[in-house]
Parts: C-alpha cells; structure tokens; sequence
C-alpha cells in the first residue's frame, strides 16, 4: 500500500466517484480524501469534506492540514452546461484549476492530475484518428477551458516543475455514476432506458460517431499515466486517449443482441452541433508508446458488462 495522501476534488462526478473508490483501493481509504461543492445522496464510506475549489484559501487549508501529496481535480462544468452559461462556466474551470496549480506548487504537492477531453479539438481538427499535435480550435467553451487549462499545466510544469499530468477523456460510460451536462451523456442514458424497457430518446443523429471509452479503461488510464516514470512522458499538455468509436445507431443494435424489443427514436437537439464539432476518432499512439496505454473493452464487452451491472441494479437480469 502506497503511502500518499490524495485528494480528490469533483469526487461526486460520474469519473470522481469511481476514481475516489479506485485510488482508495490503490492507497488505502483512509489516505484518500474525498471532497466536492456538496455531500452526496449516497455516502461511500471514507473521508469526505464540503470544498468549492473556487476557494483558494479553503482549497490551501485542506491541502496542509491533511498534508496532501497528490491531487485529482475533476471538477468542471461540461460542454453542454457550459453553453447555457459561458463565462460562469469559463470562470468556474479556469479558477479552480488555477488554484489547484498554485496550492500544488506552494504546498509541495508531488503530482496532480487533470482531467481534458478531446472537446479540445473543434470542426478545424482532422476528424478521423485525431493526432496529438492536432489544431485546437474548439466551439464550446468547455473545449476552450480545457485548452487553456492544458497550457496551465505545461507551465507549471516547465517553469516550476510541477509534475502535472493529464488525459485527453473522449465520452466516459459507466453504470456506477451518472453523466452531468455533458454531449456524450447518451451513451450512458441509453442502457438504463433499455433495462428498465422503456424506449429511449438520443439528442444526437443515430450515425453520430464519437470516441468513448468505458470506466475501467478510464480508470486504468488514470492510475497508469500517473504511476508511470516521469523520464517517459514526452507530453505535458494532455495525453490523447482512445477505446472505441460508436454511434447511437450501433450502440442501441448491441443492446438488442440482448434485448431484442429495446426501441430508440433520433431527436437531435442543441448537443448536436457540439458533436459535430468533435473527432469521430482518436490517434493516441503518443500515450501507447509512453507509458503502454492499452484498452481492453470493446463496444459489445461494455455492453454486456453494463446491462449486467444495471440488471441487479434495477433487479432485471440482463446478458451476462
Ligand atoms: C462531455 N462527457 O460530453 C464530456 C466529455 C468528450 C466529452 O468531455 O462534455
């Protein structure tokens, strides 16, 4: 058991609440501090705190007093959310990050992670198997932050040091959280509407392809970049990250492999346009190469894994 004593902010969020578990596996619960803007429905057991990273005093309190050695900050308003209010959601991710950085350095913080997304890239990109070194001219603001936020990281890094590092998350699936205001929330939607046996509504075109990848690969991920040797990592802005590509028309055909009478209607809205704007695929042979990165599930393994987990959820037995 490793002894670090982490932080997570953003530990309620679909990614934060499956990585607090994962790190608290990995280093022990009790060095495993969870903390978000508010308590959440269904406590985990383990430590948590009320903390709004907005704070910077509150975030530098939290960081000495439990003397902190790593820090994940995966708070941040997502794509979709982000357009209804720019500048509040401009604010909200840039000044938390901002403070995650500084209290980092002030505070002797080891290593940080921060979460991007391949919202970076926008319609000017290469659409297909996206390159690390691709144009970065995103349409949401939630792209624009996480862009901004890339370049944040790599300065501290080379000017101050700081061992920052970050992955490039295409849409995240997982039955133990749920999505928030994000264009890639369908893909999680879509499973519980199907176990339930009630048809489903998708915002998007049923042929929009986007790149996704399923939690345990996005935890991995997580866990292996930030274990990985510091001598390896030849990028310090963010790390392009890939597990599949799928669109809303092949997802729903996976579920009727099991689910045969599961029907989906296309009534595409505003998410639209955003994932229009984005890669259909990925290239992250950068992060391969640097530090093995390797996913292991496919479309129809994530699906068999997620109408079993959601079938005992919802007391349906489903595949498997
Ligand atoms: C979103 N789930 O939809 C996030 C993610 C690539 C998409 O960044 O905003």
């Amino acid at each position: 058991m490793k002894q670090d004593n982490i932080l997570v902010i953003g530990a309620n969020g679909q990614i934060g609440a499956v990585l607090t578990e994962a790190l608290r596996e990995a280093y022990g619960t009790d060095h495993v501090l969870a903390t978000d803007i508010r308590a959440a429905e269904t406590a985990t057991p383990g430590p948590f705190e009320i903390l709004d990273a907005c704070n910077g005093a509150a975030l530098n309190e939290i960081v000495r007093r439990w003397r902190i050695t790593q820090i994940y900050h995966l708070a941040a308003i997502l794509s979709a959310r982000g357009e209804e209010n720019p500048l509040w959601a401009w604010n909200l991710n840039m000044t938390s990050w901002l403070n995650v950085l500084k209290t980092s350095l002030d505070n002797g913080v080891a290593k940080v992670f921060y979460p991007s997304s391949i919202a970076v890239f926008g319609p000017d990109a290469v659409k297909q198997n996206t390159p690390q070194d691709a144009v970065l001219i995103p349409t949401t603001v939630y792209g624009i932050s996480k862009v901004a936020g890339e370049n944040w990281a790599n300065y501290y890094h080379h000017k101050y040091g700081l061992d920052v590092r970050s992955l490039r998350y295409p849409g995240i699936i997982g039955y133990q959280s749920d999505p928030g205001g994000g264009t890639t929330d369908y893909a999680v939607h879509i499973y519980h509407y199907a176990v339930k046996g009630e048809p489903y509504e998708c915002f998007l075109r049923a042929d929009t392809a986007l790149p996704m990848l399923y939690m345990p690969d996005a935890i991995r991920a997580t866990l292996e970049l930030m274990e990985a040797p510091a001598q390896n990592l030849s990028v310090r802005t963010s790390y392009n990250l890939a597990g599949m590509t799928f669109t809303p028309a092949e997802v729903a055909a996976s579920i009727q492999k099991y689910l045969p009478d599961f029907q989906v209607r296309y009534q595409p809205d505003a998410r639209q346009k955003i994932a229009d704007s984005w890669p259909a695929s990925i290239d992250d042979s950068r992060a391969r190469h640097d530090w093995g990165w390797m996913p292991q599930y496919n479309l129809d393994a994530m699906t068999r894994d997620m109408l079993q987990h959601l079938g005992e959820r919802y007391g349906r037995k489903v595949g498997g």
